[in-house]
């Protein structure tokens, strides 16, 4: 139990860290602000405040002679621009990131004495960074891979790290085998490649020899490793956690993010496409979407297991291979996430943050999940090398805006200028300071859950950890057809890379076929391996048949087609009044338009008029939109069913199952095309085609036209 001390220092009173208003909050946000560095009207200077006359020219013995070592000014500019760089990160290189604001719903005092959790007036600022998992910086957004969801929380009690994935699992349950699995998935040692993929020898190699992967493997083949956007995801703590209320009463609880957008996935033709169309298609997204006010938001809830219950399920708490199907445990609300402030730099802010599943606040700890406890150590020690010391919680995106007064002193990159003689305790030239604040006090310190341990030092995987197969299977089979179709594709392509025969045969013998032997058996046919006939352990298999939660089509946001982009095509002859129509009715949903032309030129209309266009079909190709509307005009349709790009826009929009809706007199382009019309691919001009096409862009995909889809080439 909590100590029942009560004799808080009164320095932490003064440090003001308990008023929970905005203003307060707003007026902590101010310090990391007074770092940001405008030099609109400023002089260009030395980095010692020397104001430069010249920045265009060396200082040199004579305007054709050699260059001089005294030119302070040429020397110090490049030494800075050679050690620009910093070590990537190990994993999660690739990544983007965003500002906002955490606010409760209400007071969960019951369940956490976090100060964040306790009132819905309390404006907490995060900075979110997103990452793919495999490929360096310079890598592809639309890679398939892991997505990390990483958010850090500014609370007044101190920063709280939520380090997560948009996957509620993991690949392995121990951290020791943490480097095993990331020196797998990398490029290969000798060639470095493939970037930013999975689809080579030495990551099947191991998930193959290692079935607790099995899991996770199942998800990072769905379309949750494509997603359509970083707004689209959804984001898992994965861990069991314990929140801890006032009284030191314990719960166990995952952590989740819901999208309000939905959740939603490219398919895998346009994953591959737009990583060399457009490479930043992601960070590009999320950067637009704030920039224009339209703010992603997610729900930050949990799902509660009273310590109480921690045996009562058929898998382990403390296994992060596993998920709390939410049909068992739902998942309880308990505040929201809004993003809207894209970072001012880079480098700054982005590159530079630094998160730590160790970064807690009093109310929330730890459970003993293997591979959360290395994940503790891990991430402080990787800051070092990267970041440069042990001083990195002092760049301004890392600095708590709580007080962090200790007796921590010098090393790198030291920026506090300490006063004071006394850097120990107990002190009692400096009165003591600082001191400790007693957990039971108000505002108290972190005291970590006290759980009684009676156990053997050893090495060994608990029992309770040995069931690798039985919620793949539950995965698999709670997919959609469409999902679970595209699984098999992405194994059959994945392992179709694979060179060595017998890690194909393993992974589909003595993996798939223990999660389902007709998805063993698809991805066999396409390998042209024979069918597994059984499989090579006894799986359990779950209670439950099927867990909904786990299908994306079934979380279809709340936002409607708000922010979906839509390609208008025109051509030379385009009736300027459909276009109005169209592009009107659309804005009334506030999706976001884009008017598309055969070159970036404006187009003529019928009307005679000029018409500009934001850009060409060359230049945003139909995988960088949700939908597509052909407007009327005989002229414009005539060009551009004579324009090869404009028929590819429309085939590839067409393939991807995208809505898309053409004028009337627009039926001539599609025979053309030898298309017929479905529940998303419309004719007509009137209001019902436009609720239609909306519904079936809100509908993300045209789903029944799949099969059907699969005749058109890509
Ligand atoms: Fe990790 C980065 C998520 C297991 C070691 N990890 C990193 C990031 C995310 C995750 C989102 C990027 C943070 C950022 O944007 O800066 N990692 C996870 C999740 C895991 C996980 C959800 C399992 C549930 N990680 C894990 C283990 C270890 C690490 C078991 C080591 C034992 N992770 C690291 C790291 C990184 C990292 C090497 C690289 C850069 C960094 O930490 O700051 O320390």
């Amino acid at each position: 139990m909590p100590s029942k001390k009560t004799d808080a220092p009164k320095e932490s009173q003064a440090a003001g860290t308990q008023t929970p208003d905005k203003a307060n909050t707003n007026a902590k946000l101010q310090r990391l602000e007074a770092v940001r560095s405008d030099a609109t009207g400023q002089a260009l200077r030395t980095n010692q405040g020397v104001r430069i006359a010249d920045n265009q020219n060396t200082l040199k013995a004579g305007d054709r002679g050699p260059s001089l070592l005294e030119d302070f000014i040429m020397r110090e500019k490049i030494t800075h621009f050679d050690h620009e760089r910093i070590p990537e990160r190990i994993v999660h290189a690739r990544g983007t990131g965003a500002h906002g604001y955490f606010q409760s719903y209400g007071n969960h005092a019951a369940l956490t004495k976090a100060g964040f959790l306790q009132d819905p007036e309390k404006i907490t600022p995060v900075f979110v960074r997103f990452s793919t998992v495999q490929g360096p910086r310079g890598s592809g957004d639309t890679v398939r891979d892991v997505r990390g969801f990483a958010v850090k929380f500014y609370t007044d009690e101190g920063n709280f790290d939520l380090v997560g994935n948009n996957m509620p699992v993991f690949f392995i349950q121990d951290a020791i085998k943490f480097p095993d699995f990331v020196h797998a998935v990398k490029p290969e040692p000798h060639n470095e490649m493939p970037t930013g993929g999975s689809a080579h020898d030495t990551f099947w190699d191991f998930v193959s020899l290692v079935p607790e992967s099995a899991h996770m493997v199942m998800w990072a083949m769905s379309d949750r490793a494509i997603p359509r956007s970083l707004r689209m995801m959804e984001g898992f703590g994965i861990h069991t956690f314990r929140l801890i209320n006032a009284e030191g009463v314990a719960s166990f609880v995952k952590f989740h993010w819901k999208p309000r957008q939905g959740v939603h996935s490219v398919l895998w033709d346009e994953a591959q496409k737009l990583a060399g169309k457009d490479t930043d298609f992601h960070r590009r997204d999320l950067s637009e979407a704030i920039e224009m006010g339209d703010y992603p938001e997610w729900e930050l809830g949990v799902q509660i297991v009273p310590e109480a219950d921690e045996h009562k399920f058929e898998f382990d708490l403390l296994d992060p291979t596993k998920i709390i199907p939410e049909e068992l445990v739902p998942v309880t609300p308990l505040g929201k996430m809004v993003l809207n402030r894209n970072p001012d730099n880079f480098f700054a802010e982005v590159e530079q943050v630094a998160f730590c599943p160790g970064h807690i606040v009093p109310g929330i700890d730890f459970s003993n999940d293997p591979l959360l406890q290395g994940r503790l150590f891990s991430y402080t020690d990787t800051q070092l090398s990267r970041l440069g010391g042990p001083n990195f919680h002092e760049i301004p995106i890392n600095r708590p805006v709580a007080p962090n007064h200790n007796n921590q002193r010098d090393a790198l990159h030291r920026q506090t200028i300490h006063k004071g003689r006394a850097s120990y305790e107990p002190n009692s030239i400096d009165g003591g300071w600082p001191k400790e604040t007693p957990a039971a006090a108000q505002d108290g310190g972190f005291e970590s859950y006290q759980e009684r341990i009676d156990a053997v030092k050893i090495r060994q995987r608990s029992e309770s950890f040995g069931d690798h197969f039985s919620q793949a299977r539950l995965f698999f089979q709670s997919m959609s057809p469409n999902e679970q179709q595209h699984i098999i594709k992405a194994y059959s392509f994945e392992l179709g890379k694979v060179e060595r025969e017998h890690i194909r045969v393993r992974e589909v013998n003595e993996i798939l076929a223990n999660i389902d032997l007709k998805l063993a058996a698809a991805v066999a046919a396409n390998l042209g391996l024979p069918a597994p006939k059984a499989g090579t352990v006894q799986v359990k298999g779950s209670k439950l048949a099927k867990s909904p939660a786990l299908s994306q089509m079934n979380h279809p946001g709340d936002v409607g087609i708000k922010g979906r982009k839509i390609a208008v095509l025109v051509a030379d002859g385009v009736d300027g009044a459909s276009v109005d129509q169209q592009v009107k009715a659309l804005e009334a949903h506030s999706a976001r338009i884009m008017v598309l032309g055969p070159t970036s030129a404006p187009v003529k209309t019928a009307q005679g008029k000029p018409l500009p266009v934001d850009a060409s079909m060359e230049g945003m190709p139909s995988i960088m939109f949700d939908g597509i509307v052909v407007p009327a005009g005989k002229a414009s349709l005539d060009a551009l069913g004579a324009s090869g790009l404009a028929k590819h826009f429309l085939l590839e929009g067409y393939k991807h199952l995208k809505a898309i809706a053409l004028a009337k007199e627009g039926k001539a382009l599609l025979d053309s095309l030898g298309l017929k019309e479905d529940k998303g691919l419309l004719l007509g001009d009137d209001q019902k085609t436009v609720d239609a096409f909306v519904k079936a862009v809100e509908g993300h995909r045209v789903w029944e036209r799949e099969a059907a889809a699969e005749a058109v080439p890509a």
